[in-house]
């Protein structure tokens, strides 16, 4: 992935486990709660880590810089183009505001409580803000692409490497998808999945979509995309990119 993934990692490093960890959950709320999203951004950023922690899935409704397909619907609801901004139908409750918003999800959907790196709010804002800064230099703005009929869906973690490259693309296109939280809960989560293979072991974690993926094709890597429309099932960032740019591309 030439230049792109140094960057990348450089970003996960500097959030530390921020985004990689997560409490398993036994089931998902009825409906996925919406989370209108800018990838670069961050404060978008710090909700992501809080989705990924608390092994939520969402769908994310991309809103670059630029976009058309999405930001509209946020000026309409809450009178403003601020990002992120959540949409929960479960409950009714609509939000501005990165850290009310993840002290509402922990709050509605987590199981002891706001941690207490969630309540120095604005380290938490500044360090998100250095952390973004190795990929200040990717393209952010809109390039929107072909809507897909049916939502495609992205096995991903806030700190993956290889998943933040697919996650741009598909910010880029204006491509809504459908979240799945992979994130790590059991020491084997942390091996790769090459080193995993090599030492014939198996990821049986706590985090359904990561059992899931074990289940249904056969091993845990991250990204991954179900892509419905072309009945696609894909493992591998450069794959998965070339796959949106193909079909979704402009
Ligand atoms: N205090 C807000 C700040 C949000 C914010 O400034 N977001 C920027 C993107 S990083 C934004 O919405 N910019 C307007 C735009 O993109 O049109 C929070 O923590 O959520």
């Amino acid at each position: 992935m030439g230049s792109n993934f140094p960057t990348s990692l450089l970003t996960t490093t500097l959030r530390g486990v921020s985004g990689i960890n997560s409490q398993p959950r036994d089931e998902q709320p009825a409906h996925l709660p919406r989370l209108y999203d800018i990838e670069n951004c961050p404060y978008c950023r710090l909700v992501r880590e809080a989705i990924t922690e608390l092994d939520l899935d969402v769908l994310i409704l991309p809103c670059p810089k630029g976009g058309e397909r999405f930001r509209p619907q946020v000026v309409e609801a809450g009178g403003k183009a601020q990002f992120p901004y959540l949409l929960d139908l479960n409950t009714g409750k609509a939000l501005y505001e990165s850290m009310d918003i993840v002290a509402y999800l922990y709050e509605e959907y987590g199981k002891g409580g706001l941690p207490l790196k969630w309540r120095v709010g604005p380290l938490q804002k500044l360090g998100s803000s250095l952390a973004s800064a190795p990929r200040s230099t990717r393209p952010q703005r809109a390039r929107t692409g072909k809507l897909p009929g049916e939502l495609l869906e992205l096995y991903s973690f806030e700190g993956s490497p290889y998943a933040r490259p697919v996650r741009e693309v598909l910010g880029a296109l204006e491509i809504p998808y459908i979240l799945r939280s992979c994130g790590r809960s059991d020491w084997r989560d942390w091996l790769l999945p090459g080193v995993r293979n090599a030492l014939g072991i198996v990821s049986e974690g706590k985090v359904a979509n990561r059992r899931l993926l074990q289940q249904e094709h056969g091993k845990v890597s991250i990204p991954f995309l179900f892509d419905p429309n072309t009945e696609e099932a894909l493992f591998e960032s450069e794959r998965i990119i070339a796959h949106l740019q193909a079909h979704y591309g402009t």
